[in-house]
């Protein structure tokens, strides 16, 4: 049995509608879990909706409706969303499912027994927007005198009784994880920005409210607990485990959250603290495995600027899909952003890259090619053919290009990997130039069926390599050429070659154009 592989994007808060931020995480990290599907490991990925906490109990009474009803609604729209845009989930999580709150309990307990968890009164600064509580000297100051959190949003003086986590005991245990663990905050800047926090020292960490219910009940045995509710975050985090099984699967644990084991969280940079200082220190209290690695990724901004409802540029994901095509945003939001780098996109920029990297020179690419083999040769490559140096070469070329695909998507950098299809791409259209297959079909009818053969071999590779990013097209490509599904796996990544001449169901259906040229409308200029 292959090693498990187990991948999560951060949860979404599900208080408004999904923006293309949220569909970036998801496409990034879907394109991973697809990648690492083919490589034969068992993927578990999960995805979801962060439902509980101050900001959801807030924006629903702000429209005069139970919070329950809003995540219910609003968590909809992010499924959809995923479904849209062939999210390949093997689990969609919400915070509010009765498995959650065993699972939030659970590891409260767990880490209650160990001593880490004591009763207080919480009095500091705390930001709803980002439901992150923040010391004095972390604020800055905003307009009229007033404080705003290191994100710029705004602080309220919070006093409340509240449980506390120990989180000062965890300083040196968490540096020692980033001394022995260095990819464990990826990329290098934001694993210095955290070790700079942690050896700042680390107070401990409020983990329970107390002035509204909208949350996982701290679990009882005290007296006062019955009205505290988990900080939200506490809850959040857990989401993690709880799809893998905590705490009532331990063979299911065994498999997706294990010590040592390929976990990896995809997130945003805005809340890397969450995930590997608090979420480690919680994990190491409750004496459970921690993830391998948590990968904070950049933001997406609207023509480079930031996106916000007031200056009205929060882009529908659904809408940029329908405009431009499922395949057509993934491949550009992969293609255009360095992961870990933010990233602009605009209507310009997503028409140019699919135009000329799919529909120039990919899909004409397989459009010439297989319509000359539909046409003149009745869809069935003739066997034999006279071979020559340059064709070897090519194979060369898109074998490497695949181990180069796959030791960058290994590596989380999937523009690094479609740069390395994209070369093989162009080296195919240089072959076809030069061998000029259409003009040795009455010249050189036996060099013409070494050509064909060899460009419908390098096709297919690089469609089986690209479907990770492009899954939809890629798949609808590769059913036109008649390549098994059973051929679609990671041999092509691995430089095999399928043979379609010794495949009796080869067939090969007149190609219809995959990626068709998109136009830039007036009003996107
Ligand atoms: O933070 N570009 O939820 P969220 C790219 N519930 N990514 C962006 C982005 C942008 N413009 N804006 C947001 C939360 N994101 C918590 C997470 S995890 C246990 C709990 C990313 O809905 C953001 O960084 O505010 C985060 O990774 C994800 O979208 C959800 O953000």
């Amino acid at each position: 049995m292959s090693k498990p592989f187990t991948l999560t994007t951060a949860i979404s808060y599900p208080n408004g509608r999904p923006h293309i931020g949220h569909a970036y995480e998801a496409i990034a990290s879907d394109a991973i879990a697809r990648f690492q599907r083919m490589m034969g490991r068992d993927v578990f990925f999960q995805t979801g909706t962060d439902e509980h906490g101050l900001k959801m109990d807030q924006t629903a009474r702000a429209r005069g409706i139970e919070p329950r009803a809003l995540a219910d609604e609003m968590s909809s729209y992010f499924k959809e969303m995923d479904d849209a845009l062939n999210i390949s989930y093997d689990r969609f999580i919400r915070t509010s499912e009765p498995a959650h709150h065993r699972a939030s309990q659970a590891i409260w307990q767990a880490m209650e027994a160990n001593g880490d968890l004591y009763l207080g009164r919480y009095e500091g600064w705390y930001s709803v927007r980002d439901e992150a509580f923040y010391d004095e000297k972390e604020l800055i100051d905003g307009e009229g005198g007033t404080r705003l959190s290191p994100q710029g949003t705004p602080v309220e003086w919070t006093v409340e009784e509240s449980w506390f986590f120990r989180l000062s005991k965890y300083q040196q245990p968490l540096l020692d994880l980033y001394a022995a663990q260095p990819d464990f905050i990826r990329p290098d800047s934001r694993r210095n920005e955290i070790m700079r926090f942690v050896e700042g020292g680390l107070s401990d960490l409020s983990v329970s409210r107390t002035s509204f219910d909208w949350g996982v009940k701290v679990p009882g045995g005290h007296e006062s607990d019955t009205s505290h509710v988990m900080y939200v975050w506490v809850d959040a985090l857990t989401n993690y485990i709880t799809g893998c099984g905590y705490p009532d699967d331990p063979e299911r644990m065994a498999r997706y959250w294990a010590e040592g084991g390929d976990i990896i969280h995809i997130i945003g940079k805005d809340i890397v603290r969450f995930h590997t200082v608090y979420w480690p220190a919680f994990l190491m209290s409750a004496k459970l495995p921690l993830p391998k690695q948590v990968f904070g990724h950049g933001f997406l901004l609207n023509r480079g600027e930031k996106m916000s409802k007031s200056v009205g540029n929060v882009a529908d994901p659904l809408e940029l899909a329908e405009r431009f095509g499922v395949d057509q945003l993934r491949y550009f939001l992969l293609s255009e952003v360095t992961f870990g780098n933010d990233g602009s996109y605009s209507a310009e920029a997503i028409i140019g890259r699919a135009n000329s990297d799919l529909a120039n020179s990919f899909g004409n690419l397989a459009q010439r090619t297989l319509s000359f083999i539909a046409k003149n040769l009745d869809g069935a490559l003739p066997a034999g053919g006279a071979s020559d140096p340059a064709d070897a070469e090519l194979r060369d070329f898109v074998s490497g290009a695949g181990a180069d695909f796959a030791a960058a998507m290994g590596d989380l950098a999937p523009s690094q990997a479609i740069e390395a299809w994209m070369k093989a791409v162009f080296a195919c259209n240089a072959y076809i130039d030069a061998q000029a297959p259409w003009a040795l079909r009455k010249t050189d009818p036996d060099r013409m069926t070494a050509v064909l053969a060899t460009l419908y071999q390098a096709i297919g590779n690089l469609a089986i390599i690209i479907q990770p990013v492009i899954p939809a097209s890629a798949t609808a490509l590769l059913d036109q050429m008649g390549l098994p599904a059973d051929a679609r796996g990671r041999a092509a990544i691995d430089g095999a070659w399928y043979d379609a001449l010794s495949s009796s169901s080869f067939i090969l259906s007149p190609p219809k154009p995959l990626f068709p040229r998109l136009e830039l409308a007036e009003s996107e200029g």
